[in-house]
């Protein structure tokens, strides 16, 4: 490593929390599918920053209306209308067939609103006791770091010595619809789950659980909080992940990709009943719903239909998974995935995805490790055939050897 990248490193050993345990790499610049290190190496990024640019580094449209909203108006708070947020609105609604958007920023912010608005309903018109809202989630989850979402989290990195926690959650196996049946009671207000677990290890639930998941919540007057904050947007190779699942939910969360990784944008998407309770002095947030925010996020949604990135996910995708599983490797346990939302499981005796990750690297493919044992892939939504070719050449190459 050259000095300025220590001295990097250094630094931000010296003054930051350590939160985090990044990939040995000091990134500088990005462009579609590639990102460049300090010291000019290109790797093709295989995590889109958790799925927050699918539409590819630092696309020149959302830029450029980044820039031009930047030059006319910023923020304002919510204390005043702007002349972005009502077409946000709009677009975001008729993309996604919503009635209501609430505006937040993190995707932690969305679940959390979503929370808050559940349960509102539950008192207000389905009549759940005041104080005894339920909601249901799955085991191995994952929606945030907050305070309310990591005391249902059932990872203990995410949960422990952070407590006390917030009552008011059941945890059940993911994929198993007799086991929401089982959990559901009266004071029951809301499921919320990941159409496919994402930081598990892309954990694809069995074919008709969500059609009996819909079911169920129908059934019992339960919202069906869908947490598309990571599948959404063209990741799975449709504009949203329970579309594979042939079903609506009654609340969607979205974020990430939804600024296209230009700015912190997320919404929870309902239909009228659920943010219909809301009322003025309720709910807010001083970013949320900026006209920054609002021109990007229009930009990002339109890039990525209008340049068939959703249609290209599901074609390159198929490729891509098809691939994975072609290579031969004494490592590999199983390889999941739906559109580019792809996952590699090593054998435990493989030794750790972190090991295998290093080596990507030298391979020129930046891609992160989840859960000790697996590799997650998901690169933009504009990768090209001859990019997944090359990558599939560069993931064959060190999966074929043992790093254990
Ligand atoms: C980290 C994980 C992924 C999410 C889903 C809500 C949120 C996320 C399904 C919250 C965020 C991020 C958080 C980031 C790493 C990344 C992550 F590894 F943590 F779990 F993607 F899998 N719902 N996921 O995936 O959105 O508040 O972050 O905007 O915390 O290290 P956020």
């Amino acid at each position: 490593m050259s000095a300025s990248v220590i001295d990097f490193l250094a630094t931000e050993a010296r003054f930051g929390a350590h939160n985090y345990d990044p990939i040995g790499v000091v990134l500088s610049r990005g462009e579609g599918v590639w990102v460049w290190d300090t010291e000019g190496n290109r790797y093709l990024d295989c995590l889109s920053a958790y799925s927050a640019v699918n539409q590819g580094h630092c696309h020149p449209k959302i830029l450029a209306a980044m820039v031009e909203q930047a030059h006319r108006l910023t923020l304002t708070s919510r204390a005043f209308h702007n002349d972005q947020l009502a077409l946000f609105y709009q677009e975001i609604a008729a993309l996604t067939g919503s009635h209501k958007v609430l505006p937040m920023n993190s995707g932690a912010e969305a679940v959390e609103s979503a929370i808050k608005s559940v349960r509102k309903w539950g008192y207000e018109v389905k009549g759940v006791p005041d104080g005894h809202a339920e909601i249901i989630v799955c085991a191995d989850n994952f929606h945030g770091r907050t305070l309310g979402i990591v005391g249902f989290s059932t990872d203990p990195e995410s949960r422990t010595h952070f407590g006390p926690f917030a009552p008011g959650f059941k945890i059940i196996p993911f994929g198993d619809a007799a086991a929401l049946e089982q959990a559901i009671t009266p004071n029951t207000v809301a499921f919320l789950v990941e159409p496919i677990q994402g930081e598990a290890g892309v954990i694809i639930p069995p074919a008709g659980y969500f059609t009996e998941v819909r079911e169920l919540c129908t059934a019992n007057n339960v919202m069906l909080v869908l947490d598309e904050i990571q599948t959404g947007l063209g990741r799975t190779g449709k504009l949203l992940a329970e579309q594979h699942e042939g079903i609506e939910a009654d609340v969607t969360l979205l974020g990430k990709a939804l600024s296209g990784g230009f700015y912190p944008v997320s919404a929870v998407l309902s239909n009228n009943d659920v943010l219909g309770t809301l009322r003025p002095g309720q709910h807010g947030s001083t970013f949320g719903g900026n006209p920054l925010a609002c021109a990007v996020a229009r930009a990002a949604m339109r890039v990525l239909v209008e340049e068939g990135m959703i249609e290209n996910a599901a074609t390159q995708g198929a490729r891509f998974l098809e691939g994975l599983k072609d290579i031969r490797a004494n490592t590999i346990r199983e390889v999941r995935g739906r559109g580019l939302m792809l996952a590699v499981e090593l054998h435990p005796e493989a030794g750790r995805a972190r090991r295998y990750c290093e080596a990507l690297q030298g391979k020129g493919i930046l891609a992160k490790d989840t859960h000790e044992h697996t590799i997650r892939i998901a690169p933009p939504l504009v990768i090209t055939s001859e990019q997944v070719d090359w990558a599939l050449e560069q993931f064959a190459a060190i999966l074929t050897q043992d790093f254990s």
